[in-house]
């Protein structure tokens, strides 16, 4: 991998050149002292300032950053490296793999905490390992994981609560992002390498969503993206709902789906920051990959014409490469089906605004698996839910593709 010369902070998502970066001094000793940035990063209150140890800039040492550096305060060597906008400390992979962050955006009540909650456990244990590598949390990303849904789905089998607007509540899930290393091998000429990437997973509040000054605010992550999951919920529209009992829509909802913004409103919000943040004109079209993911998809599955693809399990984990034959089977279907309920707006939406996207469908919980009214469930089995993460990694030259 070539070395890199800015980075995308993982934490406030500021982008700086390398070397920009501060240390932090780590000695026990050493005089707390009072730390503005990370103060600001937590929204708190900058007259009573969160206290730290001390930050510096290194020594500049040209391009290239040193490993450590001499805290001036107290002379002690310190390894760690922190955010200049932010204080937060950063990963190695930061410095030196690629910036992976990965949208999951959606209205309210879509299924991305779920798609999240699930796609991080299936990560680490099955999809990692199928292409050869393995993915660990950064900091206390897993602490967080493992205490927040991880527990609740996993541990309590329960379904999720939705997810509070991050405006007011700075120490919920959704605020921080979760931040994971991702290491693959590649095959080289001559010997193996391990490549890293920095994977951030945020999990956005759909209400957050839906305002335009909040979103420029919270939702910085979404224009330095690699790529963007958008969930839809299949039984916000009509002609779906229409077609199951009540009691299976309800069971998988938790807001009155009268409720919800309309998809089509959140897509046209988030490629107008987009634009914004790139000063592009309203005619030009994104280059971010975007999957639009119908979520939810064990509710609808009785919906589904025998013998779909989409049916079936997703094959690119066992071939260890992204499977073109299923994902073009699936792309289509879905896409007739979409063009059959009635969401044309939505299509041209999307084709609208990016050049990249794909459609895909993914149950988090699992074919069998709607959540019962006393919100218990079984352990979730996913179906599909690495396609659209997949096809980003594909599309961003991660993974390899089958021909
Ligand atoms: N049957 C089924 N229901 C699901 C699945 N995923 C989510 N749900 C249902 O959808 C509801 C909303 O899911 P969340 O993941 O909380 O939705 P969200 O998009 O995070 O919502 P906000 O946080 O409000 O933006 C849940 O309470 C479940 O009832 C799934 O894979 N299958
Ligand atoms: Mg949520
Ligand atoms: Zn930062
Ligand atoms: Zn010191």
């Amino acid at each position: 991998m070539p070395l890199k010369s800015k980075f995308i902070c993982p934490f406030c998502f500021e982008e700086h050149k390398i070397s920009d970066v501060q240390f932090r001094c780590t000695n026990r000793r050493c005089k707390d002292v009072p730390d503005l940035e990370l103060t600001r990063y937590e929204n708190g209150d900058e007259s009573i300032p969160k206290m730290g140890k001390p930050t510096f800039k290194a020594p500049s040492g040209g391009l290239s950053i040193p490993k450590s550096a001499r805290c001036p305060e107290c002379n002690s060597i310190t390894y760690a490296i922190v955010c200049p906008s932010c204080h937060n400390k950063l990963p190695e992979s930061t410095l030196l793999g690629r910036d992976m962050i990965i949208s999951v955006v959606g209205s309210r009540d879509t299924g991305k905490s779920h798609f999240v909650g699930v796609i991080i456990n299936e990560l680490i244990e099955r999809i990692s390992v199928k292409f050869g590598g393995a993915m660990e949390g950064f900091d206390d990303t897993m602490q967080r994981y493992k205490a927040g849904a991880y527990q609740k789905l996993y541990m309590d089998m329960q379904k999720l609560d939705l997810t509070q607007s991050s405006v007011q509540n700075v120490n919920n899930g959704a605020y921080r992002p979760l931040i994971f290393t991702l290491k693959l091998k590649h095959k080289g000429l001559f010997k193996d390498k391990i490549d890293s990437y920095t994977l951030v997973f945020f999990d956005t509040a759909g209400e957050d969503l839906n305002d335009e000054d909040t979103m420029s605010t919270v939702n910085k992550y979404i224009c330095k993206s690699a790529g963007i999951i958008f969930l839809l919920d299949p039984m916000q529209f009509p002609t779906v709902r229409n077609q199951l009992d009540e009691n299976t829509v309800s069971r998988a909802s938790s807001v009155d789906w009268k409720q919800a913004t309309r998809s089509d409103d959140i897509m046209a919000r988030v490629s107008k920051l987009i634009r914004n943040d790139r000063r592009m004109k309203s005619e030009q079209k994104i280059d971010i990959p975007v999957a639009a993911v119908f979520s939810k998809f064990d509710a609808i599955a009785s919906l589904i014409p025998e013998g779909s693809t989409v049916l079936e399990n997703s094959p690119h984990c066992d071939e260890g490469r992204f499977d073109m034959a299923d994902w073009h089977n699936v792309d289509s279907e879905i896409r007739s089906l979409l063009t059959e309920w009635g969401a044309e707006s939505f299509i041209s939406q999307v084709d609208l605004n990016y050049t990249n996207y794909s459609y895909f469908a993914v149950s988090a919980l699992g074919l069998g698996n709607n959540p019962k009214e006393n919100r218990s469930i079984e352990r979730p089995r996913p179906h599909r839910i690495e396609d659209p993460l997949l096809w980003i990694l594909k599309e961003n030259g991660v993974i390899k593709a089958s021909k």
